[in-house]
């Protein structure tokens, strides 16, 4: 039997791991330590402030707090990534905008920086490293003279590397911007012909590449990058200043080492196990180990919802406006925007399409969607609000069904209800009702139940009779007992009454005519509350600013976080799973390609055998999710990093 055992270990490390590639990092660590016991091994890791087993679950540390310090330590592989078109070239491109400006910027990095800048300033000293000095820019295949003058007074800034923004030279021509000066030093530039240095044009995003290539910027940031040159509404700013440090990038790879060590700790089980005694079973080991991955698992979770928010303000939160034909949408609409994006008209079923507007509310960037009005009828023939039959044709009904869909997957629902005048037949004359078309109610309530926020604006208040509307600043009560009877669960604070006629009125000497804004507060104060990052008080008690983190996690590395969760739950499934199983250290020895139950010639003397865990396996659970983060941060094994590159870059 233990000649079977070291056959399979022989195998097992010559493959790596039974097929599974051992990480270099995990196999460092536990063969470094081969020679001595476990628990020296693990002591010494307490030492250096590590969370080790320990007999005692009190005395255990928490993995997160724990694992932080020492594991860095011990793991810490910040490989250096060779990549397809890192060579000698350097580089060269306009930074800023094309087109006539003040100022423009050639940024060049690479080896020939110096040169470049003997050629274009022939007998000018090199400033002084990150200190602006006037020069004058000389065409450099020519002997310099006034004729040969490319810019007479250009601010050059040369910063030597390793500590620039690509890690290597990096030289900067400010020019003046006139676009036959930047031609000119564009082409001057690549003239430079210095002997077997090559001088080109930067490809898109080379700079930034070539950042990440010298350990400059990790992927994360590079990604906050693009979001910072995107960000249009103070919020993205926020999100994308967030994202450029390099807290989420840490924390990603704190998780990964937390991993490698977890399976450190499973790997060494597997070595020494039948050599060693241990004071701590197998199984309190895997307890152990489980216990700790369910924490991070909790945690990446959360990161997970977190990143949704964050997308919210990254790509907008979508509002749909909900309501009858001539409720007043597109009304609305007009007056949030400003101007008449969207038709208004008397005549129902003006909006048949959606129309989507892209609006800044209050720094919070939203897709505002107009629809086509809902009304209901049987057949091709509905009721109107003043009680005439009207007909419903096909491209209404589409409009409709797709207003319906749009509802649905917005985040935030304005459902518009207006103030109708009905006539009275018997004193000949009008008053003024709450209307609420049942097919914008049963609409709404759909969209409740899915938990959508919903707000609702109940317009053209400048119908209501002057005592109603009196009630300053309040609903008047008996229109909120009306909506209460029809749709119970909206709560009285997200209704609102507003006149966009009245909003229109630029003269009025009303601070907020028609209450329009008073409705935009509080869409704020939702958007507000839809974006505020989820929190575990167990995890960072307290830390707000932890959690503002995670909502710059992005749809890439969300991708990557869920299929990382799902190798923890897998391993959390099998090692709970196998609660009451039992553990043999010639088990831990098997291929993981066969089941466990295979070798019961093996451990005929074990109770629950077909319960058994195949350690390698779970290990392994806990190398793929690894790998998972690995990705996000292009650091580790993964041997993906040029895919992931090609993803961030192509943005
Ligand atoms: N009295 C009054 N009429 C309004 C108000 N808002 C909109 N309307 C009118 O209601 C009609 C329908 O408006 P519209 O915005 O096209 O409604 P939609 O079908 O919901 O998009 C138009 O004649 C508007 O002028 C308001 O606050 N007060
Ligand atoms: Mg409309």
């Amino acid at each position: 039997m233990r000649e079977k055992a070291e056959a399979k270990e022989k195998e097992r490390k010559r493959t790596g791991g039974c097929g599974h590639v051992i990480t270099r990092e995990i196999r460092d660590f536990t063969r470094s330590k081969s020679s001595r016991p476990l628990v020296c091994h693990l002591a010494a890791l307490l030492t250096s402030g590590a969370a080790v087993q320990s007999h005692h679950p009190a005395k255990r540390l928490p993995l997160l707090s724990s694992w932080q310090n020492s594991t860095l330590r011990a793991f810490n592989s910040s490989p250096v990534i060779q990549l397809a078109g890192s060579n000698d070239s350097t580089i060269y491109a306009l930074s800023t905008a094309l087109g006539r400006a003040a100022i423009a910027i050639v940024r060049i990095s690479g080896p020939a920086c110096l040169p470049i800048y003997q050629a274009l300033c022939p007998g000018s000293p090199l400033p002084k490293p990150r200190v602006a000095a006037l020069r004058t820019l000389f065409d450099p295949t020519q002997p310099p003279s006034s004729s040969t003058v490319l810019d007479p007074s250009a601010l050059i800034l040369f910063f030597p590397h390793p500590r620039t923004v690509t890690g290597e030279d990096v030289l900067e021509l400010h020019l003046h911007g006139g676009s036959a000066i930047v031609k000119a030093v564009l082409a001057a530039v690549a003239n430079c012909n210095i002997s077997e240095q090559p001088i080109r044009y930067a490809e898109p995003g080379e700079f930034t590449r070539r950042a990440f290539m010298n350990n400059r910027l990790d992927l994360p940031q590079i990604e906050a990058l693009g979001d910072i040159l995107a960000a249009e509404t103070e919020q993205q700013r926020r999100l994308a200043v967030r994202g450029s440090s390099d807290a989420l990038s840490k924390r990603f790879e704190l998780w990964r080492q937390e991993l490698l060590y977890a399976r450190g700790e499973l790997e060494a089980l597997i070595d020494f196990a039948e050599d060693q005694h241990f004071d701590e079973s197998p199984r309190e080991l895997i307890d152990s180990v489980a216990s700790q991955v369910r924490v991070l698992y909790r945690q990446i979770g959360l990161h997970i919802q977190n990143a949704s928010k964050g997308e919210l303000l990254r790509s907008g939160i979508k509002v749909a406006l909900l309501g009858a034909p001539n409720a007043g949408k597109s009304s609305l609409l007009n007056r949030i925007v400003g101007r008449e994006a969207a038709i208004v008209s008397t005549e129902e079923g003006t909006t048949r399409d959606i129309v989507d507007v892209g609006v800044d509310i209050g720094g919070w960037y939203c897709k505002m969607g107009d629809m086509a009005g809902l009304r209901s009828g049987s057949g091709n023939h509905s009721l109107q609000q003043g009680g005439k039959p009207v007909t419903i044709g096909a491209v209404e009904t589409e409009g409709i069904r797709r207003a319906k869909a749009r509802a649905l997957e917005s985040d935030v629902i304005i459902v518009v209800l207006s103030l109708e005048y009905v006539e009275d037949s018997k004193s000949n004359d009008g008053f003024c009702q709450l209307f609420m078309e049942p097919e914008v109610v049963e609409a709404v309530r759909r969209c409740q139940e899915l938990g959508k926020c919903i707000i609702l604006a109940i317009n053209k208040s400048d119908r209501l009779p002057p005592e109603q509307r009196e009630e300053s600043g309040k609903v008047p009560h008996h229109l909120v007992t009306l909506v209460k009877t029809l749709l119970p669960n909206i709560p009285e604070d997200q209704i609102y009454t507003i006149s966009c006629r009245e909003a229109m009125d630029e003269s009025s000497p009303v601070t907020d005519p028609g209450k329009v804004q008073t409705l935009l507060n509080g869409l704020i104060a939702n958007f507000e509350k839809i974006t505020t990052p989820l929190q575990d008080d167990e995890v960072n008690n307290n830390n707000i600013s932890y959690w503002e983190d995670a909502i710059g996690v992005t749809q890439r590395q969300e991708s990557n976080l869920h299929k990382c969760r799902q190798h923890l739950a897998d391993f959390l499934t099998r090692t709970q799973t196998h609660a009451k199983c039992q553990f043999k250290p010639h088990l831990l020895y098997n291929n993981p390609t066969e089941t466990p139950h295979n070798d019961h010639d093996d451990c005929s003397d074990t109770d629950g055998l077909e319960n058994a865990i195949d350690i390698v396996t779970e290990a392994e659970h806990l190398r793929f999710a690894a790998d998972s983060l690995a990705k996000i941060t292009g650091k580790g094994d993964s041997g993906d990093v040029e895919d992931v590159l090609g993803v961030v870059f192509e943005k």
